[in-house]
């Protein structure tokens, strides 16, 4: 069965950030070793490596893995995530639960203007300014204590960027 494509001018005009919501980025997942794991993800699913990058503000030596063109589509993708030190948030993350699925990321036009609006109806976002993610995104956190226990990230991709 095919999903048609949605209609953005269908998208409820109430939600609070509807209108700056695009897609599903990616999904974030916590990995101890980057290579093992990128070469799991190839050996079962045929995933490609779409991007890599070291991330130093956040402690993450990163890949955007998925089908090849997902990039050029703009799908969703998996971005997998290595501690580069004990510090980093994935080290700790992986201290207390493990390897596995950290974070969700909704990409968004504008993060800032999203940042308002959550910050206007009480709810939580990490950096009091984005911070510069993947391939020149720019990124924030929303809380998981305020997100139904989901790191939700919101990434304004490059201007020169699809998105990832
Ligand atoms: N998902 C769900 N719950 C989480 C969580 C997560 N990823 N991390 C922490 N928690 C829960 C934790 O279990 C605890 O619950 C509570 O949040 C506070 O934990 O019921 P509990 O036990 O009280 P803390 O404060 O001990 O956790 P801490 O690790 O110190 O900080 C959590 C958080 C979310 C503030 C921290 O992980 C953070 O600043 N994350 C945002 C930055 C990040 O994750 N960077 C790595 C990815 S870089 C990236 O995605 C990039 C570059 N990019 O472009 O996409």
């Amino acid at each position: 069965m095919t999903t048609p494509p949605a209609d953005p001018t269908a998208t409820p005009a109430t939600a609070l950030i509807a209108d700056l919501v695009t897609a599903v980025d990616h999904v974030g997942i916590a990995v101890p070793d980057l290579d093992a794991a990128k070469k799991w993800y190839a050996d079962n699913l045929g995933f490609v490596t779409l991007h890599q990058e070291t991330n130093v503000e956040q402690g993450v030596e990163e890949a955007m893995i998925g089908p090849a063109g997902a990039d050029a589509s703009g799908a969703a993708v998996i971005q997998l995530l290595a501690p580069l030190n004990e510090e980093s948030t994935i080290a700790k993350f992986i201290a207390r639960s493990g390897a596995g699925l950290q974070q969700l990321a909704v990409r968004v036009t504008d993060v800032d203007a999203v940042c308002e609006r959550l910050t206007g109806a009480g709810i939580r976002v990490l950096y009091p300014a984005p911070k510069r993610g993947t391939a020149d995104s720019r990124i924030n956190f929303v809380h998981p204590k305020d997100a139904g226990g989901v790191l939700l990230e919101l990434v304004e991709p490059a201007a020169h960027g699809v998105g990832h």
